[in-house]
């Protein structure tokens, strides 16, 4: 049985960056609402309305995991790990934007997918072998009659984005090889807890992982997980390794009753956790507004830093827009002299010169705050703040 715990309100698509400014309507189908429940059976969290990925993934897919330094250089650390650990001789990656991660391969050895064309062209590009489909059964059985097996699968921020996961391990375990590993990696459940970062849920997060559901899940195709890392890219995630139940040659890690331990003593089997998360989520929406409108009094001018998928829940479900927020600056050149979706804040090419006159900045970006304050040293000597929502709403 699945629970509402979260209702963040009428909700445009993240990712859907408009050309002009456009107000968008729930008659149209152009607005979607967004609740978000746990599956007490499978400790599962999830949203309930699902988008149709392909409506989501299309062939101007905005985001590009190589924006950031902080994710290229977790994923070439990564890279060194899985070749001196794994040693693979064909290495998949489901979802593989715009090759962040498999630029630190040889060529020979990989396989890409990815659904978005303009993002499957970049790795084509760069002499990847890409698929460009949707993850399924289909495309499976389709490098199953070519390559035979794979040994290591990969796949970041992306199989949360799947509506039907039965299919995605089915068609995983389809092409693992006996002694194969997958290592997958998500935002986890219970920093998002924590964080009050309610803004992981936006129409492509469908779920949430924990590692109490991931356990579950993955039983049911003999699948199971064998270690667990701690993450503290976007907003803190997990990466679970996972092996085949049958598979002896791999021992089990400590770290993954540690954290299913862990969790279980946080609640997260428990609906009570996540109704109370529902309730600190509103407490969190009025304590920001109230601080947006204290500086707004003062007439100081506000801009936001980094046009999230996470910031459109923030800005929709608080209804905060153009009259509070100038514009927003981002690094990605696709989001550019766009428009938020829902609210009417431009998005500016990122330049320093945009910072110049400012007061405050919204991180939308918070998960990236590091890399961000240690840019923008210039602005916070010159007393600039930044407002952000997590873990509480505050000016920093
Ligand atoms: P970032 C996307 O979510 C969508 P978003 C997706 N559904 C998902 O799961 C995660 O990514 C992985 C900009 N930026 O990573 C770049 C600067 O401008 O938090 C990006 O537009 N300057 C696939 O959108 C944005 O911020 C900077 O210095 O919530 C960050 O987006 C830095 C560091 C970033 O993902």
């Amino acid at each position: 049985m699945i629970k509402k715990f979260l209702d963040l309100g009428y909700q445009p698509l993240a990712n859907k960056y408009l050309k002009s400014y456009k107000k968008l309507s729930i008659k149209k189908k152009e607005l979607y609402r967004l609740t978000v429940g746990f599956n007490t059976k499978t400790k599962l969290v999830s949203l309930f309305n699902k988008i149709p990925d392909k409506i989501m993934f299309d062939n101007n897919y905005p985001y590009k995991s190589s924006m950031s330094k902080t994710m290229t250089d977790s994923f070439k650390k990564l890279s060194v790990k899985i070749k001196k650990k794994f040693n693979p001789k064909l290495f998949l990656e489901i979802g593989s934007n715009d090759g962040a991660l498999i630029k630190n391969f040889d060529k020979n050895k990989v396989i890409c997918v990815e659904p978005c064309s303009n993002l499957a062209k970049i790795t084509r590009g760069k002499g990847y072998f890409t698929y460009n489909n949707y993850w399924d059964l289909n495309l499976s059985n389709k490098i199953k009659s070519k390559f035979n097996t794979v040994d290591t699968i990969y796949s970041a921020n992306t199989l949360t984005h799947i509506n039907d996961l039965n299919k995605v391990f089915e068609s995983i375990s389809n092409l693992l090889t006996q002694d194969g590993i997958l290592i997958i990696e998500d935002p986890s459940f219970l920093e998002c807890i924590k964080k009050l970062s309610y803004d992981q849920f936006y129409n492509e997060h469908i779920y949430i992982f924990s590692a109490l559901s991931v356990k579950k899940l993955i039983h049911e195709f003999d699948l199971e997980l064998f270690d667990i890392e701690k993450l503290d890219t976007h907003g803190g995630s997990l990466r679970y390794f996972i092996k085949r139940i049958n598979n002896n040659k791999i021992k089990i890690k400590k770290t993954v009753s540690k954290q299913i331990s862990t969790e279980l003593k946080f609640g997260l089997a428990n609906f009570m956790t996540y109704k109370k998360f529902g309730i600190s989520v509103k407490k969190s929406k009025n304590d920001l507004i109230k601080i947006f409108k204290k500086i707004k009094n003062k007439n100081k001018k506000i801009i936001g830093y980094g046009a999230t998928a996470k910031a459109c829940t923030v800005l929709n479900y608080c209804n905060i827009g153009n009259e509070t927020i100038d514009y927003f600056v981002d690094t990605t050149p696709d989001k550019s002299n766009r428009f938020i979706p829902g609210k009417n804040i431009k998005i500016k090419r990122y330049k320093k010169t945009l910072l110049d006159n400012v007061d405050y900045i919204y991180l939308g970006a918070w998960n990236f705050k590091n890399e961000i304050f240690k840019k923008e040293k210039q602005f916070i000597k010159k007393n600039g703040k930044f407002i952000t929502h997590v873990p509480r709403p505050k000016i920093i």
